[in-house]
């Protein structure tokens, strides 16, 4: 077993700076700590405020974990996921444990303005808010601010911290779930570029720490409904749009589609991914109807391409140079499609990297 060991060595060796480990003197000594995410939360962001939830828990500290809003139904079996307030269907309870908070874990979210209708609680809020996050170029909100944008995840960013405490030995299977699933999720199953050695000497170390991964990977991706199953098969089939010429392929759902196949948060996620699979595809966004006039994109993309440039400059939104999420207002799914058509010339054409 002298591998396992020369392993758990690495990981547990994680340098963290002197703030960082100032926090943990701090956490202590707080009345009360509440850690949030932003909205439309993904695993990466629940996981993340539930892992460093259940390892404080474990350390004898409390914590109110709050999400601006709910969380997609394949999260449903994480431990601690009944006890989160979300702050849409709990907005007063929400509200007075923000204002009570001296500490705000702001956990894989670069900016105020992306925690929805929370935005004005947090930012009036007097407690410190740290940020722990992997978003580029973090507005200037924080407190104490943890950012690294080379990292796959903010699980990741939390097991390290967590690592450069001392106390990796210390991490509970609940915590460790929690953290698993976000890096699980935020590099596709431990596949982008942005996975390292150190990415699975602290998944390693989950493990050598007793961790059983089939049942996560299980719990989240194969425990889906009919209607999403068919949902997905009837997106791909018949709502798939593709550009060969620029490498783009489009999914677009419209309302009555979801309406259709009685649609569930969450049950569009991983979609998109289908589309950039195809051969000679490079970009992929998914566009799905949350209501009429009302388009929730995920874009992807493949090597060089910047698709948090195009979020952020024409849908409201941001992300990741592969991977970002915007909006479009006021249009029809038809519209959309012809928008998209007449912005190609426009996105493709100062492009080097095909
Ligand atoms: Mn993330």
């Amino acid at each position: 077993m002298s591998q396992d060991t020369k392993l758990l060595d690495t990981a547990s060796a994680v340098m963290i700076s002197e703030e960082a480990q100032g926090c943990w003197d701090e956490v202590q000594t707080a009345g009360s700590i509440v850690i949030t995410a932003h909205r439309s939360p993904d695993g990466d962001a629940v996981g993340s405020v539930l892992g460093l939830h259940h390892h404080l828990k474990s350390q004898g500290i409390l914590s109110t974990v709050i999400l601006p809003d709910r969380f997609p139904e394949f999260l449903d079996w994480m431990p601690g996921a009944q006890s989160v307030v979300i702050y849409d269907e709990e907005t007063e309870t929400a509200q007075q444990k923000l204002n009570e908070a001296d500490i705000i874990w702001c956990l894989d979210f670069n900016g105020l303005d992306r925690v929805g209708k929370m935005e004005e609680a947090l930012r009036t809020a007097g407690g410190k808010k740290w940020v722990i996050d992997h978003h580029q170029q973090p507005d200037a909100f924080a407190d104490r601010l943890f950012s690294d944008p080379a990292c796959g995840s903010t699980c990741e960013l939390v097991s390290d911290l967590i690592i450069g405490w001392g106390q990796a030995d210390k991490l509970t299977t609940e915590a460790m779930m929690c953290l698993y699933v976000g890096i699980m999720t935020d590099t596709g199953s431990f596949r982008f570029p942005s996975v390292t050695a150190h990415t699975h000497e602290v998944l390693a170390m989950f493990l050598n720490n007793g961790l059983k991964h089939a049942p996560i990977h299980q719990n989240t991706f194969e425990q889906q409904s009919l209607n999403r199953v068919q949902l997905q098969g009837f997106a791909v089939s018949e709502r798939l749009y593709i550009w060969n010429e620029v490498g783009l392929a489009v999914i677009g759902l419209k309302y009555d589609d979801l309406d259709r196949f009685n649609y569930q948060s969450g049950d569009t996620e991983g979609l998109v991914n289908k589309a950039l699979a195809l051969k000679g595809i490079r970009v992929a966004i998914m566009a799905r109807e949350a209501e009429p006039g009302l388009i929730k994109l995920s874009l992807r993309s493949i090597g060089e391409f910047s698709v948090r440039d195009i979020a952020a400059a024409e849908f409201d939104g941001g992300g990741h140079m592969n991977a970002a999420g915007g909006i479009s207002k006021g249009m029809s799914m038809e519209s959309f499609l012809a928008h998209i058509e007449s912005r190609l010339g426009a996105w493709f054409e100062a492009d080097t990297s095909k």
